[in-house]
């Protein structure tokens, strides 16, 4: 651990884990003072030992002392733990764990005819579990009565913790799905246009599948592009537990890079952690320019006769009415590097240049998703193709495109072992209510749910359908945080006032807590039972996930709670299929042992594996080239397109008639773009809100310990560029307002030269902490990068997210500074009647 002093104030820095030679370097002793802990704990247990557990940040030994947990030792298996490893304890003893069943003051007197303006300023009182039950089933009654199923949103999904069987968003839609069909979602924010387009052109989503093995791309790569990517920043944490074995590979690029076997392009505008981990050029575009870039190295393959015409003619359709754009023979406007120079900030030779570098050996594009969660991301998806194909090595070793590299330990072998499956959403039982949807549509795309709640009898288009908008009364929200996860906080506090009821099943006090009517304390992962996969893709084996601790203050597995939900309605026995947890444990346990025994994977039985063992690998698996079936046996293995091939002109897009989504790729001007574009004269600084070096999204802000290490002032980091930072004059270490016509935040500046000028970055998760709560345009005292982003979708198409489409001004803040509001948990109001007379909810 280094101590670096920063314009006064004291920043522990924690050496990155992959850094350090030896993993209990890392983790093993003790970084944090448990005070926390101490101070917290209701601990009953005198327990004392190690515990074997996983999560999304990896697996490790939790150390525990009387029923206190104390440390935590990354596994020994994990050759690159994560220095977020540290900040997981804090999770379960942290001030703003949820801690008793809460119900919103007003929402306790008038129940769904409350005042919703009052929500947000965090005023609840404490009510008994079985209360705060049956108000959520007396809730789901009289929306599904009075409205209809098109009224009860329940379908939001997110980060949930890891776990085979307890995963919450499943768990809940499995109880509602028993009480009622709801309004569902579809799409994600991660990849939303990206495995909308991909499908269409490369016939399959591409952004979650399995990537070329990286022995091979070692071998055979001579270049590797990197396309607004950051893989050794984000492939620190996994959907299920990473065992960032990936990172061995990434020491050896970086030998490869050393030597000069492999030359690496870094396509970003920042130079990013993997830049800075295994070098290589890095060519600063300008934000949300990358279409124009890709174009004129599309053209300039084309006019110097660089591109695979076999390729084309073999593997893709289209090329020829893609071509005619390129030119400017159908819209007047050549694609050429001098064209996108003026655009993309990149000089004409450069271009060029890095178009010759490209088609000079064996490329392999490593493609990352923000560019495709900003207006019109689908083109830049369909683009990254475009260029592959025209390289011609798409199926070949190090060659060809991928959009998943970054994500689940991508690019490892997949071991030769069995996949375990989960606790299931579906029970096959019909539900008490399955009223008529009115004509509403009966799903709609994630990112435009509070479009949704806004504007009722709406009609948009999505992917060739159109989505009428229903009337959304009630939500329920269980492993996800759609106060940090969702665009234009402001926007959002507003139509948030039209929902009459608000679940929300949390561990953690976030703002969708503080915006919710019912607030259910959940368990954290740590203290129930659970069991997954080690390794994502490369599923090296299976591990038990052991109760660490007793469960703090009035805190239920959401197993339970939904369980107990279910029998107020007659439907536990279907809820549990007449299994407690452990046994569900088990079973899947032995569903994969089963699975094993049929290819040749010995496993130990449960209790052995249990009791004992607790950890199972798998035997090596082997390498594998993405899209190589399809190169070898094209008509035997065609992609699954219209046509069974790349579609570099799609007629399935085309002949849905959509203006921001034509039938091939294009540069489309963005409602607001930095270095000269839309908007730029008044707020000039292009904001992007990726992924934390830190945190999991919003998860571990709230470890108060850890923020410690990284808060700047309590506030959280905005980077800003050294020119920009001067131009204003700020310095690092100072409170700044970031703002624009949407809202306001505060924030602690750290200046870099890490980024291009014009450019700056809040990460996304930042918890928002208003200075009045409720109130929408208030200040943000923590620095929520969702308060200035905007909530539009990509394209008619997909209708993702464009939060990372956002312009910003930032200034010194000169005024008095608030104290954040944020991780304090509710303010609790306990003078009300606790048998609640007064309440009118029928
Ligand atoms: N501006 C901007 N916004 C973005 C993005 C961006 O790039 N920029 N990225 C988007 C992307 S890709 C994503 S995936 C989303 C992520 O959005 P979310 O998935 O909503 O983010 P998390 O912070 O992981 O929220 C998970 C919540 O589940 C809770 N939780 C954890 N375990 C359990 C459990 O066992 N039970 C229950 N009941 N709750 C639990 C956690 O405490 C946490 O509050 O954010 C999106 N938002
Ligand atoms: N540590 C950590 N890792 C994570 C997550 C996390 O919360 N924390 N979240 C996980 C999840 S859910 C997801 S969806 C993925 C997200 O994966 P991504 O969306 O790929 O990740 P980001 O970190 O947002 O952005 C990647 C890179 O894009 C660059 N970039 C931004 N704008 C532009 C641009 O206009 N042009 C170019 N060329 N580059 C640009 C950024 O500078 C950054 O280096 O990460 C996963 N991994
Ligand atoms: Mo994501």
């Amino acid at each position: 651990m280094a101590t670096e002093k920063l314009q006064g104030i004291t920043r522990r820095r924690f050496l990155s884990g992959m850094l350090t030679a030896s993993a209990g370097a890392v983790i093993g002793s003790s970084l944090l003072a448990p005070r926390t802990a101490m101070a917290a704990t209701d601990a009953k247990s005198t327990f004392s030992g190690d515990v074997i557990h996983g999560s999304h940040w990896g697996a490790f030994r939790a150390k525990v002392e009387n029923g206190i947990w104390i440390d935590t030792v990354a596994f020994e298996n994990d050759p690159h733990p994560t220095a977020m490893l540290s900040a997981v304890r804090e999770v379960v003893y942290n001030p703003s764990r949820v801690k008793y069943p809460m119900v919103r003051l007003d929402w306790l007197k008038h129940g769904w005819k409350s005042d919703t303006t009052q929500r947000g300023d965090n005023r609840f009182v404490r009510v008994p579990w079985s209360q705060a039950l049956d108000f959520f089933h007396h809730e789901l009654e009289r929306v599904q009565n009075t409205y209809g199923p098109s009224a009860l949103y329940a379908g939001h999904s997110g980060w949930q913790s890891c776990g085979k069987l307890n995963t919450a968003g499943t768990i809940m839609q499995r109880a509602i799905s028993l009480h009622g069909t709801y309004l569902a979602k579809i799409g994600d924010y991660s990849t939303g246009s990206a495995q909308v387009v991909l499908p269409y052109v490369a016939g399959a989503m591409e952004v979650y599948e399995q990537q070329t093995s990286w022995p091979l791309v070692l071998e055979n790569a001579k270049n590797i592009v990197i396309w607004g990517s950051d893989p050794i920043k984000n492939l620190q944490v996994g959907w299920l537990i990473p065992d960032h074995s990936v990172y061995g590979y990434y020491q050896q690029l970086a030998d490869k890079v050393k030597s000069g076997e492999i030359n690496v392009i870094h396509v970003d505008p920042v130079k990013s952690q993997s830049y800075k981990f295994f070098g290589g050029k890095q060519v600063p575009v300008n934000p949300q320019t990358d279409v124009p870039l890709m174009l004129a190295i599309a053209h300039t393959l084309y006019t110097e006769k660089l591109y695979d015409e076999q390729f084309l003619a073999d593997y893709t359709t289209g090329f020829d009415q893609f071509v005619p754009y390129l030119t400017g023979e159908k819209d007047g406007v050549a694609k050429t590097p001098e064209w996108a120079e003026k655009i993309c900030g990149i000089p004409a030779d450069e271009i060029r240049e890095l178009a010759r570098t490209m088609a000079s050996g064996r490329t392999q594009i490593i493609a990352g998703w923000c560019l495709q969660r900003m207006q019109h991301g689908e083109q830049y998806a369909w683009m990254i193709v475009v260029l592959a194909a025209m390289l011609g090595q798409i199926g070949l070793p190090g060659g060809g495109f991928g959009f998943g590299w970054h994500y689940n330990d991508a690019g490892t072998i997949t071991s030769a072992g069995p996949l375990m499956s989960g606790f299931s959403s579906v029970t096959g039982v019909e539900p008490i209510h399955q009223g008529s949807y009115n004509g509403y549509s009966t799903y709609i795309p994630v990112a435009r749910f509070v479009d949704c709640i806004e504007n009722p009898g709406k009609t948009i288009q999505f992917n060739g359908h159109s989505v009428k908008f229903p009337h959304m009364k009630m939500a329920i929200f269980c492993g996800n945080n759609p106060f940090h996860h969702h665009q234009d906080r402001n926007r959002m506090i507003e139509a948030w006032r039209k929902l009459e009821t608000v679940v929300s099943v949390e561990h953690q006090w976030t703002a969708t807590c503080r915006f919710a009517d019912i607030v259910l304390p959940a368990t954290t992962t740590y203290e129930r039972n659970d069991i997954e996969q080690f390794g994502n893709h490369s599923n090296k084996g299976i591990i038990a996930m052991k109760q660490i601790v007793e469960p703090m203050f009035e805190s239920k597995d959401d197993f339970d709670i939904f369980r107990e939900l279910c029998t107020r309605f007659d439907r536990e026995e279907a809820f549990t299929g007449g299994k407690t947890k452990m046994e569900w444990i088990e079973e899947i346990y032995n569903g994969a042992r089963l699975q094993g025994r049929g290819i040749g994977v010995r496993m130990p039985n449960f209790v052995k594996f249990w009791e004992e063992e607790q950890f199972v690998s798998f035997p090596e698996g082997s390498e594998w080239v993405r899209h190589a079936a399809f190169r070898k046996e094209p008509d035997l293995e065609p992609l699954g397109t219209a046509t069974g091939l790349i579609e570099i002109y799609c007629k399935t897009i085309a002949d849905m008639g959509y203006d921001d989504c034509q039938g091939h790729p294009m540069w489309f001007e963005k409602v607001e773009r930095s270095h000269g574009g839309p908007k730029s004269n008044k707020f000039p600084l292009h904001m992007q809100s990726c992924h934390p070096n830190y945190r999991l999204h919003s998860q571990l802000c709230s470890s108060d310990d850890f923020r410690g290490t990284y808060a700047v002032q309590d506030r959280e980091p905005v980077y800003i560029s050294t020119a920009d930072a001067k131009a204003r004059g700020i310095v690092s270490g100072d409170i700044v307002r970031v703002f624009n016509d949407r809202g306001q935040v505060l924030a602690g500046a750290v200046v870099t030269d890490d980024y291009k000028s014009g450019v700056c970055r809040i990460e996304e998760g930042a918890w928002y902490a208003p200075l009045e709560g409720g109130k929408p345009g208030t200040l943000c005292t923590y620095g929520d990068p969702n308060v200035l982003t905007v909530d539009i979708g990509t394209s008619k198409l997909a209708q993702a997210t464009s939060a990372h489409t956002a312009l910003v001004e930032i200034e010194k803040y000169t005024g008095p500074i608030p104290s954040v509001t944020g991780f304090s948990g509710p303010t609790e109001i306990d003078d009300v009647n606790p048998l609640f007379p007064a309440m009118d909810i029928a």
